[in-house]
């Protein structure tokens, strides 16, 4: 097969790279004999690369993830970067989202050796600053979950501001967390 494209290193690269991407079909149905759980991965990977990001006011939201939980777990997590391009505060007072029965503000503090969640009323967005949403920090906690999604979905979350009002967004889920708050969780300041 690769014979055939001797003397041509860029065509031999594509089949090199299909034969890998193959390999790593091959690979991943041996590891996941379960088509649909294939299917979720390459969907979750197509979110990855596609970021989606939503604008209310002066603030912009900035992908709105969740980490995919085993079916079992009784809570799950959201995540997101805000901005605020505008020359005052503003807050966020409360989340909900029709896929659980309650929804919380949470914060990770440090107690001695220990990290422990706990819930806050609002968190500031600073003008002209941005607060990060992300594991170890500010996350939004929901409980009684009526199913965990699974990774490649999508759910809505409703976030109310104080002065940027009410904004709908869609939180997805995947497995590993987006580059940005994956680097922000190995660099805690
Ligand atoms: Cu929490």
């Amino acid at each position: 097969m690769r014979r055939l494209y001797r003397g041509a290193p860029a065509l031999a690269g594509v089949a090199g790279f299909i034969q890998a991407t193959a390999d790593y079909r091959n690979w991943r149905n041996t590891m996941l004999p379960n088509k649909f759980l294939l299917l979720g991965a390459l969907l979750g990977a197509s979110l990855l690369a596609q970021a989606h990001d939503y604008q209310a006011g002066d603030l912009h939201i900035d992908h709105p993830w969740s980490r995919a939980m085993p079916p079992v777990a009784p809570t799950a997590a959201a995540y997101f970067v805000v901005h605020n391009r505008g020359r005052e505060a503003d807050r966020l007072l409360a989340v909900s989202t029709p896929v659980a029965g309650k929804a919380e503000l949470h914060e990770h503090v440090h107690e001695g050796e220990v990290m422990r969640m706990q819930q806050v009323q609002d968190v500031t967005i600073p003008a002209g600053g941005e607060v990060q949403f992300a594991p170890m920090g500010y996350h939004v906690m929901l409980f009684e979950l009526k199913q965990q999604a699974k990774d490649g979905e999508r759910f809505p979350l409703t976030l109310t501001f104080e002065k940027a009002g009410q904004v709908e967004v869609e939180v997805a889920v995947q497995q590993e967390a987006p580059v940005a708050a994956a680097a922000h969780e190995h660099h805690q300041h």
